[in-house]
């Protein structure tokens, strides 16, 4: 083994997509996740990580260490004509991959990636990777990369799938008849550990899983090992994770169970039950099956290479979404072969490649327990995440399967994997300096050395605001008014202390508006007309023109 390897850990990375805050067993789910319970068993269980509300945006954070409009992607892939809000990585940033490959780690990806503009899957005369306003994981620093050019997508026939710089013919995997999208990210991410782990390089490998996102899609025999259990309905199982993550100690007895959301009926209210038991149980198979495929990544890591000497960090991009799908043309290539079939209309049951549903909200209220709300939102549903960190030789002698309290965000990653790395961020880029991170090293908390965080918090997603900042925390809907939350006694968000505590909710609100024009926020009424527009010639960015709008104090 060369002296560079014993010195630099590997660093593998992985992230799901749309996983709620309870939905794996060691943070209170009963869904089988034996792989992740092992990761934390021998590292750490974060109870307070944060991303971002929505995919790309905590992609971006993830990868750059900066707040998402600070990286050019303040909502979502399409370009809404402001460099906050351009829909792919900006130039004034790093990524991870970059700055890792430069100093010799073999950089590679399995995955989604969310950060490089918008494909509209109908159109694919259109797409054009690896142009301006199409940064790829090959131009944004990584060596070699499987996988889509979108976030969610059929997991049968996912479009806009590459092999590093081209793209795969779907008929291809098609005419094999076994393809799994989860598979072969996890079959993908396997092959780059055999391959590359051998030699004298340490790695860094990203791994991002589009499960569970939406649509529900899995394979018949892992549905089937969920099919009775969810019969007994959301509100027992809410009730039941609840009880789970209290005496596992990952949320705190004192924060009372938030009450189910308004607009989720009492299970014995509803009409369909198997129909609604069948949802949450190719949910729990799409999670399950992605457990397995992580189970295989580190039994590659522990067979090609030095395991110790690994730095894994697991982690979900936001809340569990309450989305349902949009039934217009964009979602119809996701079901191609039963396209009358892709709604939850119909009374079909979900789950093949012929259906595209989602779980709805009440399941969602389930994943997100024991919080409020959901993935858009920044009330703590829409942004609470969990987090497993594990790096057996660096954790020592520091008790493994503890848990540590002190809040950590998407921001934090960059930093602690280049402490991990012994490297820094560099200050320029091609001549011009480059916004440095946000985030804070958590490696700290993985040492057993106490850790908390000095520094506050934002989030902006569509208009919903946050801050949080110490044991405080201020929070308001698009539109609405803002709300003051202690952190410490009260994080599931159930007593407002704004009227009691108005002087506490200025200061938040003084610093997330300060946070807010220091990071190029607009004001989300500008944005929204421009986002509701999907251009359907995705390659034309429309001109600048709300330069004018960022955000001031009332807006
Ligand atoms: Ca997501």
């Amino acid at each position: 083994m060369s002296k560079k390897r014993a010195t630099r850990p590997n660093i593998v990375l992985i992230l799901a997509d749309d996983l709620g805050f309870s939905d794996i067993g060691c943070y209170g789910s009963e869904i089988a996740t034996p792989s992740l319970d092992r990761l934390a068993a021998e590292g750490v269980q974060f109870t307070q990580a944060y991303g971002c509300a929505r995919c790309a945006p905590s992609q971006a954070s993830i990868l750059t260490g900066l707040y998402p409009h600070q990286a050019g992607i303040g909502h979502a892939a399409a370009h809404l004509g402001h460099p906050s809000y351009q829909g792919f990585l900006s130039d004034r940033c790093f990524t991870i991959a970059e700055i890792l490959g430069e100093i010799g780690y073999r950089t590679l990806m399995a995955g989604n990636w969310q950060v490089g503009g918008s494909y509209d899957i109908r159109y694919p005369e259109t797409w054009r990777p690896g142009d301006t306003f199409h940064p790829t994981p090959l131009t944004r620093g990584f060596e070699h990369f499987y996988g889509t050019l979108n976030g969610c997508g059929c997991y049968y026939r996912p479009y806009t799938l590459m092999d590093d710089d081209r793209f795969v013919e779907l008929e291809e995997i098609e005419e094999s008849g076994r393809y799994y999208y989860t598979d072969a990210v996890t079959d993908s991410a396997v092959g780059f550990v055999t391959e590359y782990a051998p030699y004298d390089e340490p790695l860094f490998l990203f791994v991002s899983y589009t499960a569970p996102h939406w649509p529900l899609q899995a394979p018949s025999d892992d549905i089937a090992r969920y099919s009775r259990r969810y019969l007994r309905g959301w509100d027992e199982l809410r009730a039941e994770r609840h009880r789970s993550q209290v005496d596992r100690g990952v949320v705190d007895d004192r924060w009372g169970l938030s009450p189910r959301d308004e607009s989720a009926p009492a299970w014995r209210k509803v009409k369909r039950p198997e129909w609604e038991a069948r949802r949450m149980a190719v949910y729990a198979a799409q999670i399950d099956r992605m457990d397995r495929g992580i189970g295989k990544i580190l039994s590659a890591l522990e067979t090609h290479s030095d395991y110790e000497n690994t730095l894994v960090l697991f982690l979900s991009d936001n809340g569990a979404s309450a989305d349902d799908v949009p039934d217009d043309d964009s979602t119809r290539p996701l079901a191609p072969t039963g396209e009358e079939d892709r709604t939850q209309q119909a009374g079909v049951m979900p789950g093949g490649g012929d259906t595209c549903m989602s779980y709805g909200l009440p399941w969602a209220n389930v994943s997100n327990t024991p919080f409020r709300r959901f993935k858009r939102r920044v009330h703590e549903g829409g942004i609470s995440v969990p987090l497993i960190v594990s790096w057996p030789r660096q954790a020592g002698s520091a008790r493994p399967g503890r848990m540590v309290h002190g809040p950590v965000h998407a921001i934090d990653i960059v930093p602690s994997c280049l402490e991990a790395a012994s490297t820094s961020y560099p200050t320029e880029r091609r001549g011009s300096p480059v916004q440095l991170p946000e985030g804070v090293s958590f490696l700290a908390g993985l040492r057993g050395d106490s850790w908390e965080r000095g520094e506050p918090l934002f989030w902006e997603h569509e208009g919903n605001c946050a801050v949080r900042a110490g044991e405080w925390k201020l929070v308001r809907m698009d539109g609405g008014d803002w709300e003051l939350y202690s952190m410490a006694e009260d994080r599931t968000e159930l007593r407002d202390l704004r009227g009691e505590r108005p002087a506490v909710a200025a200061e938040l609100e003084k610093m997330w508006t300060a946070w807010a024009q220091r990071c190029r926020v607009l004001a989300w009424r500008r944005m929204a007309g421009r986002a509701a527009q999907q251009p359907s010639e995705p390659c034309t960015p429309p001109p600048d023109g709300l330069a004018d709008g960022l955000l001031g104090r009332h807006s």
